[in-house]
């Protein structure tokens, strides 16, 4: 059994990806609490050391440093032989939502999330921004999930675990009234909670967390 280790903070949604899919295969990690709000990974010592792209998470499988949530995914689902969808049409169809959810959902949720509750002054603008691109990717996904329990087949795969990541954080961090714009998606993470193992992520990476400004009434909230 290799041995795993998971550089991550709480707050990364792209960690909770792969900590709660080492998790569901059945393999412990040790987690390797970073401290990405003093900017640590910004740090010419740690990217020569840890990941030259400067990004949380970092998976140490055997000693081995492996980045980017969706490749790791797709190897663990290989090795593991789970959630990681049947034949070669399935297997296009996540590799589409994992694209898809790199490029925009994750990549937009987190960085809006990050702006609007872990940054003392968001600029408002910017906020505006990223909160229409997201409410056209809700509504694509909404879409998905009226007709479609899960987001590829018929039973959980990594492009669940993907995409549902920043979501299932709390509605004080991203901002969004799901059951209420969006109850197919809600209804959706409902569903991939009741899986056997599932946890939160602040209950699967603990440690120091950011301070959330949306929280304490002192960030411009859209
Ligand atoms: N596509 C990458 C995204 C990783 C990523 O953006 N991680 C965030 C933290 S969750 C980060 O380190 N951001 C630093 C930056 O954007 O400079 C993945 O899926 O692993």
């Amino acid at each position: 059994m290799p041995s795993y280790r998971l550089h991550y903070f709480p707050e990364s949604g792209n960690s909770y990806k792969v900590g709660l899919m080492l998790r569901l295969c059945g393999q412990p990690f040790e987690p390797v609490w970073t401290d990405f709000g003093s900017g640590v990974t910004w740090t010419n010592e740690w990217r020569e050391r840890v990941n030259q792209m400067g990004e949380i998470p970092v998976l140490e499988e055997d000693g081995r440093k492996l980045t980017q949530s969706a490749p790791i995914l797709l190897r663990l689902a290989d090795r593991y032989g789970r959630f990681g969808g049947q034949g070669d049409e399935e297997k296009f169809a996540i590799l589409r939502w994992l694209f898809w959810d790199n490029h925009k959902l994750s990549g937009y949720v987190a960085t809006y999330r990050y702006k609007r509750a872990f940054t003392p002054n968001p600029e408002p603008q910017e906020l505006h921004f990223l909160k229409k691109r997201i409410e056209d990717f809700l509504s694509v996904l909404e879409r998905r999930f009226e007709k479609n329990d899960f987001a590829v087949g018929r039973s959980l795969t990594i492009a669940d675990l993907s995409m549902q990541s920043y979501l299932s954080y709390p509605k004080d961090e991203h901002g969004f009234d799901l059951p209420a714009d969006y109850p197919a998606t809600a209804a959706w993470l409902d569903r991939l909670a009741k899986t056997p193992d599932w946890i939160a992520a602040y209950d699967l990476l603990p440690g120091n967390r950011l301070k959330n400004h949306a929280l304490a009434g002192q960030s411009v909230l859209q």
